[in-house]
């Protein structure tokens, strides 16, 4: 507890006010000392310091009538406790500096403790091996701390349910979709619902995804929520094989991981990050692109991810799928996930799942095409969730020799794996 006084009253005194503020507060509000670093501190317990501030200043109705106060009665008399202060206030002013009093301790104690709580969740988060990323202010909001851990850049809020994350209770029936953001994962959960709903468009119609499919990682709804949701649950998240629950292994639900070629996923995640109001990105392109390569991409590196997911491809509880897969040939992915899922369906239902989850159905639907995101999560000025679904659009914002590095990238840790992807689309590709 005192190691947290210190700390707040360092970080109060150094931090929250200006040295004029200080000496005028000394003042009124003695006995405060200066360090040795130049700053006037509280000799004591800050929390008896402000309260004796609020006391004092309750007795008068400003502080320049409790400065003539003083002066009149000469410097001789030393500023009065709170004993002789209350002694000759009046009942109603004895109770309104009873609750200065109170309020003053509240806010110190409530200030003291979201202080102590964040220092302790950084130590936690440090002793557990993760590393903070700190923000590149000017490029980045203040807020947005990533931690690297176990070779991945997760963001703060999923670094502190960590130890959650590992423990989470896993059913057998449930139904997971993993990916590296921005490689279809919507496209694929929306069809996954519906195959797994028995085709209920009703309330695919009524419910956003988010309700539908929650994002295992992420602070809505939270774990505690999503580990209360009926049977059969379908768990959408971004973070790669190792980092997921460890239950996994030995309940084995159905798994599918869908992955993209990595310059549309660059492309579209940028889009995506300008997006984002708390984010507040405001790096160019090339900046972005860079991320990618000094591995401080969120959810990043995207090689290393994928590589995870290819490696399950062989689990019979696992299916790999690509977005270029999709985009190819979407009935025939509806076919193959139906029967991975052991909802086999007929041509009519892949006919008309298939047309429900089209690039241009989607854009439309209010369900899917995070329109509820306006005005909250989304800047005022942005572009759209369903931005251009196609494959090949890195062509418009790609340099030839940025190209040239993602290829080499790629070509060099995917070597020996047999993954390969395809990032022109199948009419252009000979
Ligand atoms: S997220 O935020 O990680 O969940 O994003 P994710 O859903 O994985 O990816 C979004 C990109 O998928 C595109 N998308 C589609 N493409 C084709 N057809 C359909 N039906 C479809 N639905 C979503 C979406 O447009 C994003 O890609 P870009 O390149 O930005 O358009």
């Amino acid at each position: 507890m005192m190691f947290y006084i210190k700390i707040f009253s360092r970080h109060i005194t150094t931090k929250c006010f200006k040295q004029e503020t200080w000496q005028s507060f000394h003042k009124y509000c003695p006995p405060l000392y200066r360090n040795s670093t130049g700053f006037l501190y509280p000799s004591r317990n800050p929390i008896k310091s402000i309260s004796s501030f609020g006391r004092q200043y309750a007795k008068f109705s400003s502080i320049k009538e409790f400065r003539n106060h003083r002066s009149v009665l000469g410097m001789k008399i030393t500023v009065p406790n709170y004993r002789t202060y209350s002694q000759g206030l009046s009942p109603e002013g004895r109770k309104r500096l009873q609750w200065a009093t109170y309020l003053s301790c509240l806010i110190g104690v409530g200030l003291m403790s979201a202080i102590g709580l964040r220092e302790f969740k950084k130590f936690k988060k440090t002793a557990r091996g993760m590393e903070p990323i700190e923000p590149e202010l000017g490029i980045t909001g203040r807020h947005v701390v990533k931690y690297r851990y176990r070779g991945y850049v997760i963001p703060v809020y999923t670094a502190d349910v960590m130890d959650n994350v590992f423990r989470f209770q896993v059913r057998e029936d449930d139904t997971w979709v993993v990916s590296f953001p921005k490689a279809g994962t919507t496209w694929l959960t929306e069809m996954v619902y519906l195959i797994m709903s028995d085709l209920n468009y009703d309330d695919a119609r009524q419910k956003t995804i988010d309700e539908r499919v929650p994002f295992f990682e992420f602070v809505m709804p939270g774990l505690r929520s999503i580990s209360k949701q009926p049977s059969p649950r379908i768990i959408k998240t971004h973070l790669p094989f190792s980092l997921l629950p460890t239950q996994l292994k030995e309940k084995k639900p159905k798994i599918i991981y869908i992955a993209r070629n990595p310059k549309d996923t660059v492309v579209s995640y940028y889009h995506f990050t300008k997006a984002l109001a708390k984010i507040n990105y405001n790096g160019d392109f090339n900046h972005f692109f860079n991320e990618f390569f000094n591995n401080t991409m969120l959810f990043g590196p995207w090689w290393k991810h994928v590589k995870e997911g290819w490696q399950m491809r062989d689990e019979d509880n696992v299916l790999f799928l690509t977005y270029e897969q999709m985009k190819k040939d979407l009935p025939g992915t509806i076919r193959m996930v139906s029967m991975f899922l052991g909802k086999p369906l007929n041509e009519a239902e892949i006919e008309k799942l298939a047309e429900h989850c089209s690039f241009k159905n989607m854009k439309a639907n209010p369900c899917v095409n995070y329109s509820w995101y306006e005005g909250w999560i989304y800047k005022k000025e942005h572009e759209e969730f369903m931005r251009k679904g196609i494959i090949g659009d890195w062509k418009n914002f790609m340099t030839d020799e940025m190209a040239k590095q993602m290829d080499d990238l790629v070509a060099r840790e995917l070597k020996g794996t047999g993954l390969q992807f395809y990032d022109v689309s199948p009419e252009t590709r000979v």
